[in-house]
């Protein structure tokens, strides 16, 4: 089965362009966008797509959401970057912001993801010797199978999926992997002394939207606090009301003793993350330990801000509880025999594909963009449905039926091709 859909000359153009000058660490779908608006994207050609991907959960805020975009241009015409060697007159507000915002002492500003989490477990390693009184040298920090983290080769070295490891190594010690949403392993692990950290993501994107139990959250919560263990939740991708609250740990009403956010801090406009947890873990690093150049820097300042406001005043959490549950429970009416499973919370959802066509999630991505929407499979099986949050019911009630219709359209090719075949 093979959905060979026509590209255009100026897609091609430069696709060509990526193939020759560029490294091949993607496979991007045949897709080349030229501007963003909210939740549409337009093509080289004019053609106007749904978005749901969002950047990975970075544009939560909208494409090129006007406020955000006012701040950049204001802040980026004034001063942008000073380093740490000196002060500025945005760092100070912004940690007074983000710490009220989340309900921690302090803030250690970074610009990746990826960095906000080696950071984070820079900041567990600390505590463990310097607080904890684990023997130095023999820190562990837990992790979850079918993690995804980032890529640098440290927190790789923890990662349960052998294409983001291949040929990388050699790794870094002082990780052990149990399985995502199971309490008896975690408390097993926690039986040695020297676990200092628990990471995890609270809803596992990359995995394919896997949702824990109820009730896991608190277990976790419970098990740090007995076990004197840092619960340290990356919500780089869950946080900033993707999952339909401002922070996944907030369905159960859980206080991760770390909170990593990233992607949606600038809602799409340039890397901001952070760190955030009280003054008895952050207080152990001191100065000239560990930073960054572009840290904290004030234009970065200014634009998560503003992107934290819209948040709130948009109501964003309320926006993708409300159109998670639409669109999971439309996807569900659909009754597609494509479709084994609808999972998600909020705005960050995935289908998982039955078909003997191992291609045949692909293949649903090409219709759909031929249709007018943007998703990308992961895992092989899985697609991730992310819309921006601000997406409304009239919007979703349009993708559930280009989805239904590449569906049916996938079916026929199917069975085209196997009458050909
Ligand atoms: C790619 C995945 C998503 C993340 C969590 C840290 C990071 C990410 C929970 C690192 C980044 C991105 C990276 C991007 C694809 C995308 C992704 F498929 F890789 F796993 F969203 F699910 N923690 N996720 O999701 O943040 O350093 O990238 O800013 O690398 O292909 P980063």
């Amino acid at each position: 089965m093979n959905t060979t859909l026509a590209i255009t000359a100026n897609t091609q153009h430069y696709l060509a362009l990526e193939e020759k000058y560029g490294a091949h660490n993607y496979h991007p779908l045949p897709v080349v966008l030229t501007r963003g608006e909210g939740v549409f994207l337009y093509d080289i050609d004019g053609k106007r797509y749904y978005d749901f991907l969002s950047g990975y959960s970075a544009v939560n805020q909208g494409h090129c959401n006007p406020k955000i975009i006012a701040t950049l241009i204001n802040q980026a015409q004034k001063l942008t970057l000073t380093s740490r060697a000196f002060h500025n007159n945005l760092l100070g507000e912004y940690e007074k912001y983000v710490t009220t915002y989340f309900g921690y002492d302090k803030v250690l500003p970074m610009n990746t993801g990826v960095e906000a989490v080696e950071t984070a477990i820079k900041l567990c390693r600390k505590w463990a010797y310097k607080i904890k009184g684990i023997p130095d040298g023999q820190a562990k920090i837990i992790v979850c199978d079918g993690n995804f983290h980032g890529r640098t080769i440290n927190v790789i070295s923890f990662s349960s999926d052998a294409t983001a490891k291949n040929n990388f190594g050699p790794f870094t010690d002082g990780y052990e992997i149990i399985p995502h949403n199971n309490l008896a392993t975690l408390e097993k692990a926690f039986q040695d002394k020297n676990v200092a950290a628990f990471l995890f993501e609270p809803i596992q994107g990359e995995a394919g939207v896997v949702v824990p139990d109820d009730g896991y959250f608190k277990g976790v919560r419970n098990l740090c606090t007995e076990y004197h263990v840092l619960m340290v939740a990356d919500e780089i991708q869950t946080g900033l009301a993707r999952t339909g609250k401002m922070l996944a740990c907030d369905y159960e009403n859980v206080r991760p003793d770390m909170l990593i956010l990233g992607k949606a801090l600038s809602g799409g406009v340039l890397p901001i993350s952070a760190v955030l947890c009280d003054d008895e873990i952050m207080m152990t690093i001191n100065p000239g330990e560990h930073g960054s150049t572009y840290g904290g820097n004030p234009l970065a300042c200014a634009i998560a801000i503003t992107a934290l406001q819209v948040l709130k005043d948009e109501n964003l959490s309320a926006n993708a509880e409300e159109m998670g549950n639409l669109f999971r429970s439309e996807l569900k009416k659909i009754k597609s025999p494509l479709i084994s499973i609808v999972r998600g919370r909020g705005l960050l959802n995935a289908i998982v594909i039955k078909h003997n066509n191992p291609d045949a999630a692909w293949q649903l991505c090409l219709l759909l963009k031929e249709n007018g929407l943007l998703a990308k499979p992961t895992q092989g099986d899985k697609i991730r449905f992310a819309p921006p949050l601000v997406i409304n019911k009239e919007q979703v009630m349009e993708c559930i039926s280009i989805i239904d219709k590449s569906l049916k359209s996938l079916i026929e090719t199917s069975q085209k091709f196997a009458v050909l075949s």
